[in-house]
Parts: C-alpha cells; structure tokens; sequence
C-alpha cells in the first residue's frame, strides 16, 4: 500500500518536472522570437533612415548635375537643347521650314518664334544657306513690294551695299507680280509671286 503511494507521489512529481521544464522552454522560444523581431524591426528602421539620407544628398546634388548636363548641351547645341531644329552658324540661330507657306505667312511664322526670315549679307551665310536648301526653295527676308525695284531687307539692311545673288535674269518681276525673294537653284536667289507657297528660314540671335 505505502509502496504505491510512493510510486504515485513520484510520477506526480515528475509531471509538475516536466511541466515547468516545457513551460521555460515555451518562455525561452517567446523570449528569442521577440528578441528577433525587435532586431528586425531594428534594421529595417536602420535601413529605412539610410535610404532617406542617401535621396536627400542625391536630391542635393540633381541640380548641380542638371546644370552640368545643361551646360554641355549648350555647347553642343548652342541654339538651345531644347530647340534643336535651330541650326548654329556663325554667331545666329536658324530654321529651315519643313512645310509651305506664303511669304507674308512665313514672315509672321518665324516672328512667331521669336526670329525674322534670313538676311544673307555675306557670302559665308549665303554658302551655308545653300549647303543646306540644296536647290529647294525657301524664302528669305528679301522683298520689292513697297516699291518695285527697290529690294528692302526686312531688317532694314542697306540692300545697296551689302552682298547678293540673284539668279541670272533675276530678278525678272515676272507678270509685273514677283515682289519676294527666295533661294533656288545652287542657291541663287528668284524673285516671285509672294503667295507663292515654299519653305521659309527663319534667324535669330544666340539664347543668353
Ligand atoms: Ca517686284
Ligand atoms: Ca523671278
């Protein structure tokens, strides 16, 4: 009998053992995964403030690199890099149309832009200009319509002494009815009906 009661108090006692046991072990487990995810929360929070720190100095240095950027686009398009149909030629600005108008149309275009249509006042502009119309047509700031026969630079360019070149037989003032000038063949100039419908060029200064 008392034997027996011994054996039940052993196994009871080997229970509450094993029931403690189990319990720290489960208190151990909690106590690492917390530590675990205070660790994570820790780097993520390590990590989050590094990234804000690196996009505030890039934000810092975005300007300075966009000036950089500008200033080597201005070198290699120095009307502008973001007008690159503006072609550079010797201190100015130019446009070559790549649609028709009247020449009273494209004279309003180009003012529109901030530009006149061409003076060609020497012959290194007159060389780049034919170089670069190859014997289309385009108009030039050149006209007689105030007064026939007295050629007028829009810009008010003595036209009496400066550079020209005209066409041979030109110009003709066909059908008494061609007062603007444009450029033709080997780039020589043409004068002709001013509705006639060509492309144009503009020019304008270098942007400041
Ligand atoms: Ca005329
Ligand atoms: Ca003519």
């Amino acid at each position: 009998m008392d034997e027996e009661h011994l054996h039940d108090d052993l196994r009871v006692f080997k229970d509450r053992n094993f029931f403690q046991l189990r319990l720290r072990s489960f208190f151990t487990v909690y106590l690492l995964l917390g530590l675990f995810f205070v660790l994570i929360i820790t780097l993520f929070a390590v990590s989050l403030s590094r990234v804000s720190a690196i996009s505030s100095k890039l934000n810092e240095v975005q300007p300075e690199r966009k000036q950089n950027f500008s200033d080597r686009d201005f070198l290699l398009f120095p009307c502008g890099p973001g007008s690159r149909e503006w072609e550079y030629f010797n201190g100015k600005c130019y446009y070559f149309s790549l649609t028709r108008m009247s020449w009273y149309k494209a004279k309003a275009q180009c003012e529109e832009m901030h530009s006149q249509l061409v003076i060609i006042n020497s012959y290194a502009k007159q060389n780049f200009v034919m170089f670069r119309t190859r014997n289309e047509r385009f108009w030039i700031g050149l006209t007689d319509e105030n007064s026939e026969g007295e050629w007028e630079w829009i810009d008010g360019t003595d036209y009496k002494t400066t550079f020209t070149f005209w066409k041979e037989g030109e110009p003709n003032n066909s059908n008494n009815n061609e007062d603007c000038a444009h450029v033709w063949i080997s780039g020589k100039w043409n004068d002709v009906y001013c509705t006639y419908e060509c492309y144009y060029i503009c020019e304008k200064p270098l942007p400041n």
